[in-house]
């Protein structure tokens, strides 16, 4: 069961924490807590930074391992986490709880059958298994089963304004975003229409709770800055998932949209010629 949605039972959540409200229209749904890994998961956030650094990063031309205990960093110009053909300015590593059952599938806009199998089993990656019991002791209601951890190298890298794709999200549950140094970024809301209507430096260590309710009302983002002025940073945001596929289907549908790229390939370069 995912975080109730009672009044009651949100109050008494919240108010186990000192908190701020960037959209004070949105009280209840979103909130941040500064030093929230420091103060209440007793973590370093610039030290679980370098613990994300220490995994490989996958080069470009491999394809994604299948195995589960073969981790790495995704880079922005992999072909599978590419959107629209376009590489994107940050690199990730996923992970989720229950592997066995099968992918806990976060379909992002622009997700492929190609990065399925970049989500590991997070008892593989030591960094996310610490805050995940960590922050079961802490949190039990949330629930969370699935992370991504993403590194902004500099102040190039950086996440457009959107909302969660929220089809795979537990309804009335909350996503999280736990913010990692060295490096403090901009963290943006804004309305549906992409009007900023809030912004604030978030120092590595702050936690933001935003309820599914929220995330369907605005939008959030990470700005591109200056990168002389702004270096490494990143976050690991958690989410309640109830999508799951067998990995028997998974490589069945990864398959079948490899052939129906290549043969786009192909017809591609039938024209050409
Ligand atoms: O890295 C962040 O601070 C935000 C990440 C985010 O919005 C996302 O991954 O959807």
């Amino acid at each position: 069961m995912a975080l109730a949605s009672s009044q009651d039972e949100q109050h008494h959540f919240s108010d186990r924490y000192e908190k701020s409200y960037p959209v004070p229209s949105m009280k209840d749904d979103v909130f941040i807590v500064d030093n929230f890994l420091q103060k209440h998961l007793e973590e370093d956030p610039t030290e679980l930074m370098h613990e994300f650094l220490e995994i490989p990063e996958q080069l470009e031309s491999e394809s994604i391992s299948t195995d589960p205990a073969t981790v790495c960093i995704i880079p922005g110009s992999n072909p599978a986490l590419k959107y629209r053909g376009n590489s994107i300015n940050r690199h990730k590593i996923w992970a989720q709880k229950d592997y066995r059952d099968g992918l806990r599938a976060y379909r992002y806009s622009g997700w492929q059958w190609a990065i399925a199998n970049a989500t590991k089993p997070i008892e593989n990656i030591p960094f996310l298994e610490r805050i995940r019991r960590k922050l079961e002791n802490v949190l039990p209601e949330l629930e969370h089963n699935h992370y991504i951890a993403t590194m902004y190298k500099n102040g190039n890298d950086s996440i457009g304004l959107h909302s969660d794709k929220d089809k795979d999200i537990q309804p009335d549950s909350w996503i999280m975003v736990f913010k990692l140094g060295p490096s403090a970024r901009l963290f943006q809301f804004a309305d549906l229409d992409g009007t900023i209507i809030a912004e604030q430096r978030l120092a590595p260590g702050a936690a933001i709770f935003m309820s599914t309710k929220a995330n369907a009302r605005i939008k959030h983002g990470v700005p591109k800055e200056s990168s002389t002025e702004v270096g490494l940073s990143g976050s690991i945001v958690t989410r309640a998932i109830t999508t799951v596929i067998p990995w028997d289907e998974v490589r069945k549908r990864r398959a079948l949209a490899e052939k129906h790229k290549a043969s786009r390939k192909r017809k591609r370069e039938l024209k050409d010629t």
